[in-house]
């Protein structure tokens, strides 16, 4: 029973990622394979620092950071934006507030039944995904 964010994990669904991907300017041809795609999720954790490396069978992302610093994000293969970010924790969550172009962008991580749990949000819009753990375990 997975009882932290990290671990591995495949997406189980995606709600309304298409308008996420809109407001985000992503061209209509990169949308229709990036709805198709079924995105993992590697997420490592070492005290404050995490690595969330999303992966597909077309792209991949990675992203590394401390909690409560702020780093520059550059959004490559995604949105392609320059982008001041900060995470931290509120109660059980884990929120990343992406400052930059586009406005009220960040994430939000939390565990919920043994899932992982995602909202991708700008600009009013709310990406939900969840995905399973499908960590090895031994
Ligand atoms: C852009 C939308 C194909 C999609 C176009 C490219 C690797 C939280 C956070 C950590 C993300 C991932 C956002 C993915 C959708 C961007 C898609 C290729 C996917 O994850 O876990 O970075 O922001």
């Amino acid at each position: 029973m997975p009882a932290s964010l990290s671990g591995k994990w495949e997406m189980i669904s995606n709600v309304n990622f298409d308008d996420y991907m809109i407001v985000l300017g992503i061209s209509a041809s990169l949308r229709k394979i990036a709805t198709k795609l079924n995105l993992k999720k590697t997420i490592e954790r070492q005290g404050d620092q995490f690595i969330i490396k999303t992966t597909s069978t077309f792209r991949n992302y990675t992203v590394t950071f401390k909690v409560g610093q702020e780093f520059n994000e550059f959004t490559k293969g995604l949105d392609n934006r320059h982008l001041k970010s900060l995470v931290r924790w509120e109660g059980n969550k884990l929120i990343c507030e992406q400052t930059g172009e586009k406005k009220n962008r960040g994430w939000t991580h939390w565990i919920e039944d043994d899932k992982l749990h995602l909202e991708l949000f700008c600009e009013g819009q709310v990406c939900k995904q969840v995905y399973k753990n499908v960590s090895k375990t031994r």
